[in-house]
C-alpha cells in the first residue's frame, strides 16, 4: 500500500507560511489516493521556489532550466509514455519564459499534468513582477506599478482547446488534492493553476485577499465545464469573485495515441539497441 511516507523527500527551504507547502501536501495526498508508486511517477520542473518541489518528494525527477520544464517533460513522456508525468513550476517559469512551450504543450495534448504555483510574482529572485501580476502592483521591477495587462492562463488554455483546465487555491488543500487526482486521471494535458500566496514578496494577494474572493464552480448547479463558451466566460471572472475548481474539460486524442511507433508500447521498452543511438549521434555530430 502506498502511503505519504513513501513520498517523503529532502528538507524544505521555503519561507514559513508559503503556499508551496500546501501544494506539496495536496500533491502527496493525490498520489497516495491514486495508489501510484514513486517509481511510476516522473516530476519535472524548471527554476524557481516552486520548481524546487520535486526535491522534497521521492520519485523520478528532472530539474531543468528556467521555463523549459514542458519540453523536457514532452521528451520524457514520448520516451516512456507508461510514466505518470507531473510538471511543476511558477507563473514566471511557465507563463513568461516558458510561455511558448505552454501554448504548444496544450496543442500537443500529451497525457501529463501541469501544476502552476501562481503567486503572481517572481519569488526565487526576490519579488519582480510576473505575467500574472495585477496592474498597478508595485514590485522591484515596477516601482511605479505594473502597467501591463495580466495574462489570464485559464482563458488562454481554454481558447487553445486545452482538455482539462482547473484552478485551485493552495489553502483549500482538500479541493486541490481532488483537482490533482482528476488532472492525473484525465487523458490528455491537464492544467492546474494554483493561487498561492507568497508571504515574503507579494503583500497584495495574501491568504486573506484570496479567501475573500474564491468560490467553487462545482457548487453552482447550472455550471457545465464541458461548455467551452461558458468556461471562457467563467475564466474572465477576476476581482471580487474568483472561480476555483474544474473550469473546462473536453476530450480529444492525445499526442501519444497518434504516433504510430508508440502503438507497440513505450519506446524505452521496445528493445532498441543503444548502439543505434550511437550510430545516429555519430551521423549528426561527427
Ligand atoms: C534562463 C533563465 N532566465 C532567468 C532566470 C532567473 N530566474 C530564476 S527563477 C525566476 C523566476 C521565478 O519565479 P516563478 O517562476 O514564478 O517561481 P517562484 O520562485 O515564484 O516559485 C527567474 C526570472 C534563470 N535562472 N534562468
Amino acid at each position: 500500500m502506498v502511503t505519504i511516507k513513501d513520498y517523503e523527500g529532502g528538507k524544505t527551504a521555503w519561507c514559513p507560511g508559503c503556499g508551496n507547502f500546501q501544494i506539496l501536501l495536496a500533491l502527496k495526498h493525490a498520489l497516495v489516493e491514486l495508489a501510484l508508486e514513486p517509481h511510476q511517477v516522473l516530476f519535472v520542473s524548471g527554476i524557481g521556489q516552486s520548481s524546487k518541489l520535486p526535491h522534497y518528494l521521492k520519485g523520478n525527477l528532472f530539474n531543468g532550466l528556467h521555463g523549459r520544464s514542458l519540453p523536457v517533460a514532452t521528451g520524457a513522456k514520448i520516451a516512456n509514455h507508461a510514466l505518470t508525468v507531473l510538471v511543476v513550476g511558477g507563473d514566471g517559469d511557465g507563463y513568461a519564459e516558458g510561455g511558448n512551450h505552454f501554448v504548444h504543450a496544450i496543442r500537443r495534448n500529451l497525457d501529463m499534468t501541469y501544476i502552476v504555483h501562481n503567486n503572481q510574482i517572481y519569488g526565487l529572485t526576490k519579488g519582480q513582477a510576473s505575467p500574472t501580476s495585477e496592474r498597478c502592483f508595485v514590485t522591484k521591477t515596477t516601482p511605479g506599478g505594473v502597467i501591463l495587462q495580466p495574462l489570464n492562463p485559464i482563458a488562454l488554455a481554454i481558447a487553445l482547446g486545452a482538455t482539462f483546465v482547473a484552478r485551485g487555491f493552495s489553502a483549500q488543500t482538500p479541493l486541490l488534492t481532488q483537482l490533482i487526482v482528476e488532472g492525473i486521471q484525465h487523458k490528455g494535458f491537464a492544467l492546474i493553476d494554483v493561487l498561492q500566496p507568497c508571504v515574503s514578496f507579494n503583500h497584495l494577494n495574501t491568504y486573506a485577499w484570496y479567501k475573500e474572493r474564491v468560490y467553487e464552480v462545482g457548487d453552482e448547479e447550472d455550471y457545465d465545464p464541458e461548455d467551452q463558451l461558458a468556461a471562457f466566460q467563467k475564466a474572465q471572472e477576476w476581482g471580487d469573485k474568483i472561480p476555483i475548481g474544474v473550469i473546462y474539460r473536453s476530450e480529444r486524442p492525445t499526442y501519444e495515441e497518434q504516433v504510430p511507433v508508440l502503438k507497440a508500447g513505450p519506446l524505452v521498452m521496445q528493445g532498441h539497441d543503444p548502439r543505434e543511438l550511437e550510430d545516429l549521434l555519430e551521423e549528426f555530430i561527427p
